[in-house]
């Protein structure tokens, strides 16, 4: 899910690092304990005004605890930049390729029917499943109205969580839920498939026929779920994700990025092949091409079902991942070039890098470090420019002559790129 995206396995690395930060002094805690209290008494009133019960108001509500190490989750950012090589193979992996198509031949005849009923082949729903939580391994171990509370109770998305959180215990008074054994990530997803309570209201269903919706312990509850959910989100029955294509040399990286879409047909005349030196075929159906590791990389179209995966978790890394992996566990064959060894810069040398870019005058946005569409769009325009193979990606070389560009910069973000 979009808020759940720390899925658990990054909610591990974070708690590794966060448990070094010691937590404020006594005082600042008893003020906080005390504005923390006066809080849950107007979310109080907000669930009695929402028809929640007096139970749940004044007994379960009324017993939710602050948990500062959620809000250290919060706060935590990455030191360094996630490439996509780094972010796929660690997340498409042998084990994980194995391991949904056991899955896949043990629900065989329960995903058939979801396909059928929903028009989600079964191994999209193996894949999400296993980015979400490692087929269920890692389901995330914070107590969610807790979690839930705690953000709701802090400024920074408050509007959001005490959403969230009232949708939660709505769900513990129709799911009849034990409340102890509602745990999840600590920004509140839950379950198999990491949905936030919103989620599990609206989306989640009954796949094992028992009268209760369980995405923690019914492995079928949580695929019958997932493929509502996609179902929903506006999967497109018959089409793929996307494929990864062969460009041609010379080719125009400028036509590159999400927000170019273009007729199949338009791609076959720029001469762009499949994987296996097929044309492609003629059609007017749209798709973007992605090169997320540069033009060393891969590159990918992606349809429109590609947004519908990124709906779910808004990356283009995790929209790759889940769409490659599914081919994978479906049978098809890995990429046809190694992931390319890319450089690993840091947050900060990321964003002086952003800022350099500002100031030469391509505009890149806010410089916060992350490699989004206004930054490849930015670094592609440099590229252009400076000779550069236009593929927007900050390549060493790129990221050398932005800073050696104008002005001498305060510090060079290429230093540490050898
Ligand atoms: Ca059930």
């Amino acid at each position: 899910m979009s808020m759940g995206s720390a899925t658990a396995s990054s909610l591990q690395s974070m708690a590794e690092v966060s448990s070094e930060t010691e937590l404020a002094t006594d005082v600042a805690q008893d003020d906080s304990a005390q504005s923390f209290k006066q809080c849950i008494a107007g979310l109080q009133q907000q669930a009695a005004a929402a028809g929640l019960s007096e139970y749940t108001v004044n007994t379960v509500l009324a017993q939710v605890t602050h948990l500062p190490k959620i809000l250290e989750y919060d706060r935590n950012q990455p030191e360094f930049v996630q490439t996509f090589s780094g972010y796929f193979a660690a997340r498409v992996t042998p084990w994980r390729i194995n391991k949904g198509q056991e899955l896949l031949a043990k629900h065989h005849d329960f995903l058939q029917k979801l396909n059928a009923e929903y028009g989600v082949p079964p191994q999209y729903l193996m894949a999400f499943w296993a980015l979400e939580t490692n087929f269920g391994g890692i389901k995330g171990k914070m107590p969610i109205l807790d979690s839930l509370a705690t953000l709701a109770c802090d400024q920074r998305r408050s509007a959001f969580f005490s959403a969230e959180l009232l949708q939660a215990l709505r769900l513990v008074e129709r799911e009849t839920l034990d409340v102890s054994g509602m745990v999840g990530s600590w920004a509140g997803a839950m379950g198999h498939t990491q949905f936030m309570p919103s989620a599990y209201l609206r989306y989640a269903k009954d796949g094992d026929n028992d009268g209760k919706i369980d995405l923690w312990n019914s492995e079928l509850d949580a695929l019958a779920s997932a493929a509502n959910f996609l179902q929903q989100l506006g999967w497109q029955k018959g089409f793929r994700w996307g494929r990864e294509v062969n460009l041609p040399e010379h080719f125009n990286y400028q036509l590159a990025g999400k927000r170019h879409p273009q007729t199949l047909s338009f791609w076959r005349d720029q001469g762009l092949m499949t994987t296996s030196g097929d044309r492609l075929p003629q059609s007017d159906l749209k798709a973007a091409l992605l090169v997320p590791a540069g033009h060393k990389g891969s590159a990918f179209l992606v349809y429109d079902n590609f947004d519908v995966i990124l709906r779910w978790n808004n990356s283009e890394y995790y929209g790759i991942a889940v769409g490659h992996l599914a081919d994978r566990i479906a049978g098809a064959a890995s990429l046809s070039k190694a992931l390319p060894d890319l450089p690993r810069y840091s947050l900060l040398q990321m964003q002086q890098f952003q800022q350099k870019l500002n100031e030469l005058g391509f505009a890149v946005g806010e410089a916060d470090g992350i490699l989004g569409p206004a930054t490849r769009q930015g670094v592609r325009a440099f590229q252009i420019e400076h000779g550069l193979i236009a593929d927007g990606y900050p390549s060493p070389e790129t990221v050398d002559a932005v800073m050696a560009s104008a002005a001498p910069p305060q510090s060079s973000a290429a230093e540490s790129t050898e």
